[in-house]
């Protein structure tokens, strides 16, 4: 295998591709927007990953990488196509509209002996029971003619690069051929590979990230009761993990991004019976519900300081859906935002990943978003929100209030300032 089309240069297929082409495969990249082509075809990068500016940069210069539109052509010349689409969930449902468009570019562009990949995230049953028939219409069979099959991506904005190359890949083909052939194309990349057939890995996937949202989602349950009782569900909860069994993750502002916010939904769809569903997407309302929590605490925040959300001056430190990205898809910070904005606040983003503001000013530094604030809150655990300069802070905002969302600050040192200290899950008043 020496050529691979990757089709889609979003967040995951644009590193995709890339690892690929710096593993010395010929990687043609295939995008609908012309924009990504040329900013392929001219080394320049348009996602903000940790190192993956200069491999590309790299692979575009020696010749393992360009972009095109035409995904048919791509195809025709190469020995695997990838998909990496998005699918996003409508109304509950997979809308598999870009996966179908991918794979009729593909089956136009079928040829004996390629490898068809789907890396997107889809509803167990699909790559049997709707890529499979799509391809066939060509004429040519699968594990006869060609290959098919799932390898979900796994990556997390931010660690891409590394996660590609080091993370254990689940790789189910649709019979064994197929699984053998996509094990020899991935075994490229990364040594820890795990064989299994098509719709286990479908399912795998959304396990992952519907296990990862329920757990949160109890961690924001705890977070509110936490509150109720007056004490901190941080301490509880890392507590409670010192057991040896438990691994409880951490309360917050809100869960978003692009994956765990769908994904449990492609799930839950697959047992409407009794309290099948209930499980999943009680999950999804307790966390959908955070944004709106911690507007609440901005709003006793604010009362207990004699002022009302209308006319005050919040900072909003955060857009990004998550720390240390640019990504801002289904960011808490974006229902956090319009709802101060629909009651009437002043609200000020600083975000040093994004200049995404959703429709509130934007600060260009740490400094104007809090000169003069009545209240700073911050809603994306950055690294830089994690060594938060408190002492210059206390200087300029007008009202020493502070809306923890991360607990990136530590309330002794937010007190330590002068700051009232309020957070979610924090039900504890620090004291000096
Ligand atoms: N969050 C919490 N509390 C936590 C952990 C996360 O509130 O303890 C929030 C984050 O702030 C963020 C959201 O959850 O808003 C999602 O962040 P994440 O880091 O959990 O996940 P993603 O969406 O960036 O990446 C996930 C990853 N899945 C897992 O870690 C199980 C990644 O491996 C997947 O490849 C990716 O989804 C995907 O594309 O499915």
């Amino acid at each position: 295998m020496k050529r691979v089309t990757v089709i889609g240069l979003g967040y995951i297929g644009l590193p995709t591709a890339v690892v690929f082409a710096s593993r010395g495969f010929g990687v043609i990249g295939v995008d609908v927007d012309v924009k990504k082509v040329e900013a392929v075809n001219s080394g320049r990068c348009y996602i903000g990953e940790p190192g993956l500016d200069g491999l590309l940069r790299e692979a575009v210069s020696k010749g393992f990488l360009r972009a095109t539109t035409d995904a048919v052509e791509a195809v025709r010349e190469s020995d695997a196509a990838v998909i990496a689409v998005p699918t996003p969930v409508r109304g509950g449902v997979a809308d598999l509209s870009y996966l179908r468009e991918a794979l009729e570019s593909i089956r136009r562009g079928l040829h004996r002996g390629l490898l068809v990949v789907i890396e997107s995230t889809i509803p167990p049953g699909t790559t049997v029971g709707f890529a499979k028939p799509l391809l066939e219409e060509s004429g040519l069979r699968v594990e006869e003619d060609f290959y098919l099959a799932h390898v979900p991506e796994r990556i997390a904005p931010g660690k891409a690069i590394y996660e590609l190359l080091h993370e254990p890949r689940v790789v189910g083909g649709v019979e064994a051929r197929s699984t053998e052939k996509a094990l020899e194309l991935y075994s490229r990349v990364n040594s820890k590979l795990y064989p299994t057939d098509a719709t286990t890995a479908e399912f795998v996937k959304l396990v992952e990230n519907t296990f990862r949202d329920l757990n949160i989602a109890f961690a924001n349950l705890l977070a509110l009761m936490a509150e109720k009782l007056g004490i901190d569900a941080y301490e509880a909860i890392r507590l409670a993990n010192t057991h040896p069994r438990v691994n409880i993750h951490m309360p917050g502002a809100g869960v978003g991004g692009p994956c765990l916010t769908k994904d449990p939904y492609m799930l839950a769809s697959l047992y409407r019976e009794f309290w099948g569903t209930q499980l999943i997407e009680l999950a999804r309302r307790i966390n959908e519900y955070m944004p709106r929590h911690t507007v609440k605490i901005i709003e006793r925040a604010l009362g207990d300081a004699g002022l009302i959300v209308r006319g005050a001056k919040i900072a909003v430190l955060g857009a990004a859906y998550k720390g240390g990205v640019d990504d801002t898809r289904e960011s808490p910070a974006k229902h956090v935002v319009k709802e101060l904005l629909e009651k009437g606040a002043r609200v000020v983003v600083y975000d040093p990943y994004t200049s995404e503001s959703f429709g509130a000013e934007r600060a260009e530094s740490l400094e104007n978003a809090v000169r003069d604030a009545d209240v700073v809150v911050i809603v994306t655990d950055h690294p830089e929100f994690k060594a938060l300069d408190l002492e210059g802070i206390a200087k300029l905002v007008r009202h020493r209030v502070v809306v923890d969302g991360r607990r990136v600050v530590e309330p002794h040192q937010a007190i330590k300032y002068g700051f009232k200290y309020y957070g979610i899950g924090c039900g504890r008043a620090f004291k000096p």
